[in-house]
């Protein structure tokens, strides 16, 4: 199967990721207007498709939100941000759509034969069709062909929850087995627990699971971590990484924070990185709209400043910018939580997409 028969199967329109009968049908249908001239909006969007050669950054939509079950609507964010961004400008990106989302699913390994072959009946009207189902390994998957169709082409992913960087982190890297690289990753969290509840992959532990592809404390950098039961010593000694908590970022400021990093990332001869940045990096002030906001946290104009220094010494070839959870309002500033979280969230997604298309 060539890349546009598998992009048909597992991807939808830009928008239609998120499984809806009718609720929000106008919105999508307003975001695929501006996306495309044609009514018909999925011919023209796999028409599009056909032009990822000539593109040097793509966008992919994984509107999963199988988070920790503490406030979910995360699944928004790609239609939202893509939204938000188009008020501005077009984005400098070939948009490919959305992953399919089954809401109730988040990885293959945790299904069994028979819910894998019904929801193959469901997605692709074929319960034989070796296709994977849940969200998690349909991005992997399709991320996998992708690479190998398009090695240069770089892949600028809205979430969802965390957890879609785990197939997002694990596919970039597989297909660089020759570079050295290195993972740049902001949060509020450490997402480094091996499991939660049992469960191997999720927005708690995807950064656990990355771990290989990093194999020195250098190559994974952690920043804006806040909000952990644990001291960052423990982390860093036991796991083999670096953080950075907000504290230190404001003391010794942007720019030097980020030649403290392309240091790290020069002596280790780093080649490439990947960047993830939990939108709750920020402080609840600029990001409430998200399962979990913290206090304490970054302001966007030092994120972007650290990103663009960083992306200015090594290339950013994979990026994502995950939990923006529009619909969600924890009311701390009742009425300003929607608008706020996207103009933070559009400002570093344009940042990000500049920093890559550059790379
Ligand atoms: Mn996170």
């Amino acid at each position: 199967m060539n890349l546009l028969e598998l992009s048909a199967l597992l991807l939808a329109p830009p928008g239609e990721g998120v499984f809806t009968v009718s609720n929000s049908k106008e919105r999508k249908a307003s975001l695929q207007n501006k996306l495309y001239d044609s009514q018909d909006a999925r011919l023209s969007w796999l028409e599009s498709l056909r032009d990822i050669k000539e593109s040097k950054l793509c966008l992919l939509g994984v509107p999963s939100d199988c988070g920790g079950g503490i406030l979910r609507g995360a699944n928004w964010g790609p239609l939202f941000v893509r939204e938000a961004l188009l008020k501005d400008a077009p984005y400098p990106a070939l948009d490919l759509g959305d992953i399919r989302v089954i809401p109730h699913l988040l990885h293959d390994e945790m299904l069994n034969v028979k819910t894998i072959r019904d929801c193959r009946k469901a997605l692709y009207q074929n319960e034989t069709l070796e296709l994977p189902v849940s969200p998690l390994s349909m991005t992997e998957y399709y991320l996998d062909q992708f690479y190998a169709d398009y090695p240069d082409t770089k892949v600028f992913a809205i979430g969802g929850d965390h957890s879609v960087s785990y197939p997002l982190v694990r596919a970039w890297a597989r297909s660089r087995p020759t570079k050295k690289i290195a993972l740049l990753h902001f949060d509020a969290h450490t997402d480094l627990l091996d499991s939660r509840l049992g469960v191997r992959i999720s927005f708690g532990s995807w950064t656990y699971h990355v771990r290989e592809f990093f194999p020195h404390k250098d190559l994974l950098v952690q920043v804006g971590i806040r909000s952990t039961a644990k001291e960052r010593t423990h982390w860093e000694n036991t796991l083999n990484l670096t953080q950075y908590w907000p504290e230190e970022v404001k003391k010794i400021g942007a720019k030097k924070l980020a030649h403290t990093i392309i240091e790290k990332y020069r002596a280790q001869n780093v080649e490439e990185v990947y960047l993830s940045f939990d939108i709750d990096a920020l402080d609840a002030q600029w990001a409430q709209a998200t399962g979990t906001p913290e206090g304490g946290g970054l302001d966007p104009v030092t994120c972007c400043e650290i990103i663009r220094t960083v992306a200015a010494e090594f290339p950013i070839t994979g990026g994502d910018l995950v939990e923006v959870a529009p619909l969600v309002n924890h009311d701390f500033h009742p009425n300003t939580h929607q608008e706020l979280t996207l103009i933070s969230a559009t400002s570093l997604a344009r940042v990000m997409m500049e920093v890559m298309t550059d790379a």
